[in-house]
């Protein structure tokens, strides 16, 4: 996978009588994870800010706000106009809003006010999301909302426009490569049977990742994934997704996963799934990494996962390729 490269091109902010508040940057890249940081260069008509407040656009998504000593955090939900495929979460809402208050920045005084976040995958280049602000003051407000993307207006709303991506998403549909054909065999322990083992690409900077795989128990007594460890995590965990109300969520294990006998047990992208916490590097497609399962009964088995693209589905050998010399006969 290509390095992500986040186009920054910081121009000078255009003359104007008094500075706007503005973003620190003034592109970001479809699908990448980045900060966003808001730049506050003077008070409301001379007095001091107490509150600032964030609204975060659609196709901003699983955003996390910065807290800032001597302010207080608050932060409003709520659902996104579109889902977002999370690591194989589906995301149907979160952050819209960020309030910082409490705090005491002087008419003087300038200060940033962080937020980090992805952008969506699909967003077209060109398209210009906005990030309206306003400052409270003790009687008066600072507002940068007008998201008209008219020049010379008053209150510019801070935006920054999308760019390109380079983490190739664009072959979307695609399965995982072809990874060697040993790491396509099957892997056993006890009556386990574990194949088409894969992840998916991350950016850079991503905290976690993904791991998908199939448990079949060819034996007569029941099993449990009890954990699993690898070198790319600091540690990892077993999630299934659940509706919570309309909303689908990932929610760990915590007593495991059941592979009852003769049954078998698929992870995947929207259903149960491992999740690498904490990537210790990024996952990048055409590599294998491993993972080593521990299961109740069998004991343990080191799994290799091909990572595919961002969004792979599956695996390509076991999807698409007739091996008939590799497969489950190993
Ligand atoms: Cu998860």
């Amino acid at each position: 996978m290509k390095t992500i490269l986040l186009a920054g091109t910081f121009a000078a902010i255009a003359g104007s009588a008094f500075a706007h508040a503005t973003l620190d940057r003034k592109e970001a890249e479809a699908g990448a994870t980045a900060k966003i940081t808001l730049r506050v260069p003077h008070g409301c008509a001379g007095e001091a800010t107490h509150t600032v407040r964030l609204t975060l656009p659609d196709g901003f998504y699983a955003a996390k706000p910065m807290p800032k000593p001597g302010w207080e955090l608050t932060t409003e939900t709520g659902p996104y106009a579109a889902a977002y495929d999370n690591h194989g979460t589906e995301m149907t809402q979160g952050l819209r809003q960020v309030i910082w208050s409490g705090g005491q920045l002087d008419d003087a005084w300038y200060d940033e006010f962080t937020v980090r976040g992805t952008f969506g995958p699909d967003i077209a280049p060109g398209t210009v999301l906005y990030f309206p602000a306003v400052q409270d003051c003790a009687t008066g407000t600072a507002d940068w909302t007008d998201t008209s993307g008219a020049h010379d207006v008053p209150n510019p709303s801070p935006k920054l426009t999308i760019v390109a991506g380079g983490a190739g998403h664009e072959h979307a549909h695609g399965a995982a490569p072809a990874a060697d054909d040993h790491a396509a065999a099957p892997v056993t322990a006890g009556s386990l049977e574990i194949t088409g083992g894969f992840s998916r690409a991350t950016l850079p900077n991503a905290p976690v990742g993904g791991g998908f795989l199939t448990i079949t128990n060819t034996g007569s007594a029941d099993d449990r994934l009890i954990a699993a460890t690898s070198d790319i995590a600091s540690h990892v965990e077993i999630h299934e997704m659940a509706m919570e109300g309309d909303v689908m969520r990932m929610r760990e294990l915590s007593q495991g996963l059941p592979v009852p006998a003769g049954e078998t047990v698929t992870l995947k992208p929207g259903g149960f799934h491992l999740m690498f916490m904490d990537l210790k590097t990024p996952l990048t497609e055409g590599e294998t990494v491993t993972v080593t399962l521990t299961f109740e009964t069998a004991g343990t088995a080191t799994v290799p996962l091909a990572v595919g693209a961002m969004n792979a589905k599956g695996r390509g050998t076991m999807d698409h390729n007739d091996h008939s010399g590799h497969g489950t006969k190993e």
